[in-house]
């Protein structure tokens, strides 16, 4: 375009460089762009991850921490001498597997205790202490560390054991222990119980002699 400014009125002249400045650049007061959306945007919510599939639970695992308890008419085995073999199972659960067991009167009986857990003798031990009849377990499991129990002699103070019928050693995860004594001549009921201290409330039962 050839026109001269000169021969125009400068108020034209003004009004096309308006024009022409109003093309070119943005006025200044114009809103910036928005940045991209990708950082300003309120995020989006991730997707969720797929979700791991549940495994299966196996009934061991979910019985992990369940006490396989043996009923007492499966308690006792009698060998072929005639010797009632009794084996009773104990747990890091502070729990005995069996709570009553039956041997006939003056019956050689082979009793063993097993420890399934992992804990130290130290920490979850566990015996077995067969006592008279008309002895109670909660009185003597109390009774225990007033007449001097300790690992020493295995939670059974000398000065308790004539109320004793038989017991084993106190043993900690992965021990067992056996123990041959004859039942009692006379028909009954004989408490027995763990006396690590603090154990006779949840380990405890009774062996019938009959
Ligand atoms: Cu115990």
């Amino acid at each position: 375009m050839t026109i001269s400014l000169r021969a125009m009125p400068s108020w034209l002249v003004l009004v096309i460089a308006g024009l022409w400045l109003a093309g070119c650049s943005p006025p200044a007061d114009e809103p910036p762009a928005p940045p991209p959306a990708a950082d300003d945007a309120p995020p989006l919510p991730a997707p969720a991850p797929e979700p791991a599939p549940e495994p299966a639970a196996t009934p061991a695992e979910a019985d992990e921490d369940a006490v396989e308890m043996v009923p007492p008419e499966e308690a006792v085995s009698v060998d072929d001498a005639g010797v009632a073999q009794v084996t009773i199972g104990s747990t890091d659960q502070m729990q005995f597997t069996v709570r009553e067991f039956t041997v006939e009167a003056g019956q050689e009986v082979e009793l063993t205790l097993i420890h399934e857990g992992r804990l130290a003798a130290q920490v979850m031990g566990h015996n077995v202490v067969i006592l008279q009849p008309g002895e109670d377990y909660m009185a003597f499991g109390g009774q225990v560390m007033i007449e001097g129990g300790s690992m020493d002699n295995d939670y059974l103070p000398e000065g308790m054991r004539d109320r004793v019928i038989a017991y084993t050693r106190m043993i900690g995860g992965g021990e067992t222990d056996t123990i041959r004594f004859t039942a009692p001549d006379t028909p009954g009921e004989y408490p027995f119980l763990c006396t690590f201290p603090g154990h006779f409330g949840a380990m405890n039962g009774v062996m019938i002699v009959r």
